[in-house]
């Protein structure tokens, strides 16, 4: 009987010690209004070593480090989370809270933005970015009203990749050769075969013959190893490609202002920074192609290439036709672009 009371005492004076701890706990001691750092999902399509991923990396590293740890973001390369035409949507729905997407795969959907990939003569990746994200701030484009925009870049400028020999217009004609968005319009007026489909599904297209080559920028030839199968480059120098990374506008307007600041302050030094990345890295794709898989660079002659760029001039006011008939002011940006190209050119231009 007396051990059963003793017992029962020890039982409230334990539940009382733990209560007491607790209280004091919750009263005296400073706690977090949410455990551990606030974690964000980052998705992207291509594979890794590819240069989207590569800016992907550094913007992670950079954001964990400028907030002190306070954001943790997972990343999702190679499609694992979002596919390429599936990103801006999967975006919104927050499938992922970021993700990066290249809007050539979507032409009808980002107007405004995809005149970068028109003719202009854009010298590298790092002055398209640059005027890229000039152009979005400037403009500020439905096609990104329910996102919230962090950065975005563009790719050194496009060049054909085959498996054959590209030395004149008559070499190109009717050649089944891959290409998205503003590019492919490009490739038809030079009257090759163009075929559309994201750079994931090429090197499958490629392996099997259903393209002979491809057009964009020359990095790939290395991150792709399209220099196994391509053995031929033509030096075109034409069209960019514009990419951009966004977010779920709510987990935006969740986040706590100075993680906002990091993320804002690090827009144009992102765009920036993937520019020179990706300009440094075709140097070494280049070097890699030729030294390492043979590949010849072919350099059309000034009269061809004056042939080719002739082709190329309708391309500009049919955009600009279209788009104003879509109420944007097709004009006014491609005055814009013009503009924007001399002043970062002076600046960064090869
Ligand atoms: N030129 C575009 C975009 C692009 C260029 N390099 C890469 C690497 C990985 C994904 C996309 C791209 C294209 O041809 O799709």
């Amino acid at each position: 009987m007396e051990k059963k009371l003793s017992l029962k005492l020890t039982g409230i004076i334990c539940s009382l010690i733990v209560a007491l701890v607790l209280v004091g706990y919750s009263t005296l001691l400073p706690v977090p209004a949410c455990a551990g750092p606030i974690k964000l999902s980052y998705a992207n399509f291509p594979p890794a070593p590819t240069f989207p991923c590569v800016q992907m990396e550094r913007w992670k590293k950079e954001v964990e480090k400028r907030t002190g740890g306070k954001v943790k973001i997972d990343t999702y390369p190679g499609g694992t989370l979002l596919k390429a035409k599936a990103m801006m949507d999967g975006v919104i729905a927050g499938t992922a809270d970021i993700g990066n997407l290249c809007m050539a795969y979507q032409p009808g959907r980002f107007i405004a933005t995809n005149a970068t990939a028109l003719p202009i003569g854009f010298p590298n990746a790092t002055v398209g970015s640059l005027v890229l994200w000039d152009l979005y701030k400037k403009y500020n484009p439905k096609a990104f009203g329910k996102v919230k925009v962090l950065t975005m870049f563009t790719t050194a400028p496009s060049n054909i990749m085959s498996k054959i020999p590209i030395r004149n217009l008559d070499d190109i004609k009717g050649v089944p050769l891959r290409a998205s968005g503003g590019a492919a319009q490009i490739l038809k007026a030079w009257g090759a075969n163009q075929v559309g489909m994201p750079m994931p599904e090429t090197p499958e297209a490629l392996q099997k013959g259903v393209v002979k080559g491809l057009f964009s920028s020359l990095e790939v030839m290395m991150d792709f190893k399209f220099a196994e199968l391509c053995k031929y480059v033509t030096v075109t120098n034409t069209v960019i490609y514009p990419f951009a990374v966004v977010m779920n506008e709510a987990k935006w307007n969740s986040l706590p202002k100075d993680v906002q600041k990091v993320m804002d302050d690090l827009s144009t030094e992102q765009a920036k920074w993937t520019g020179n990345y990706m300009d440094d890295h075709v140097k070494d794709s280049v070097a890699w192609s030729k030294k390492a898989q043979n590949v010849e660079v072919i350099s059309l002659p000034k009269k061809e290439m004056a042939k080719w760029n002739k082709l190329l001039e309708p391309i500009t006011d049919k955009w600009i036709k279209g788009s104003e008939a879509k109420g944007i002011p097709g004009k006014k940006i491609v005055k814009d672009l013009k503009k924007w190209n001399k002043k970062y050119s002076k600046k960064y231009g090869d």
